[in-house]
């Protein structure tokens, strides 16, 4: 799977690419990356990628030139586009399941007041907002999305650690977990852990992430018995 991220900080973005998990999986061939940086297509000898908007207001819209060119530099026109904003639709698991079955995603990281209307008119196929709180910057939305979707890849991590965790049962917070020592600080480890008995560890298990999802995510516990 292919990751193609255009941005005006790419260096951003670098660090994250070189961390354990996903450069193995750029080492394995399994996911591929390209940052283009936006201020290569900038048409003046200033560089200039942002201006006022139109009509007044704060901030600085970025200008649909630079993105244009950009845009085409790497074929978006042919591409899923998504344009992380925290005026999107909400992302989220189901959501990054089904952008794992791409071949290739294409990002645009948006800065100051967010990108000209007419980039977003003609490229982009998803608006995306990762929550309900403003960032200063597209970059972050982007690898968070990033993060969710390639570790969906087949070959990535292994299927049970997928089969077992929050939101992919029914929409359940995960259970507490414990390894060694069996007594930390005298906080011992729940005494149904060590019994080895592992029907009386999955009804435990159970129990304990409707507790947590009840105390934590209502919200969450409405939608799995209204689905
Ligand atoms: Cl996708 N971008 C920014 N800048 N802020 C956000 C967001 C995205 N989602 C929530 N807040």
């Amino acid at each position: 799977m292919k990751f193609t991220v255009l941005s005006l900080f790419p260096e951003i973005l670098d660090g994250y690419f070189q961390s354990s998990l996903m450069k193995k999986a750029v080492e394995r061939g399994l996911i591929t990356v390209e940052f283009v940086n936006i201020r290569d297509f900038a048409q003046d000898k200033h560089k200039t990628c942002d201006d006022i908007p139109y009509g007044g207001g704060a901030g600085m819209v970025l200008k649909p030139e630079p993105l244009a060119m950009a845009l085409d530099s790497v074929g978006a026109g042919q591409k899923r586009t998504l344009y992380p904003t925290p005026s999107g639709r909400l992302f989220n698991q189901p959501t990054a399941r089904e952008l794992a079955k791409e071949d290739e995603l294409v990002f645009i990281c948006g800065r100051y007041e967010g990108i000209d209307q007419r980039i977003i008119d003609e490229y982009v196929d998803d608006e995306l907002s990762i929550g309900d709180y403003v960032l200063s910057s597209g970059e972050i939305a982007s690898l968070v999305i990033i993060d969710a979707v390639y570790r969906l890849r087949e070959g990535v991590i292994k299927a049970r650690s997928l089969e077992e965790e929050s939101f992919s049962d029914g929409f359940l917070l995960e259970y507490p977990q414990y390894t060694r020592p069996e007594v930390f600080r005298e906080r011992s480890v729940p005494e149904v852990l060590l019994s080895g008995h592992h029907k009386n560890i999955e009804v435990w298990r159970r129990e304990m992430s409707v507790e947590k999802t009840k105390r934590l995510r209502p919200d969450l516990l409405e939608k799995s018995t209204s689905d």
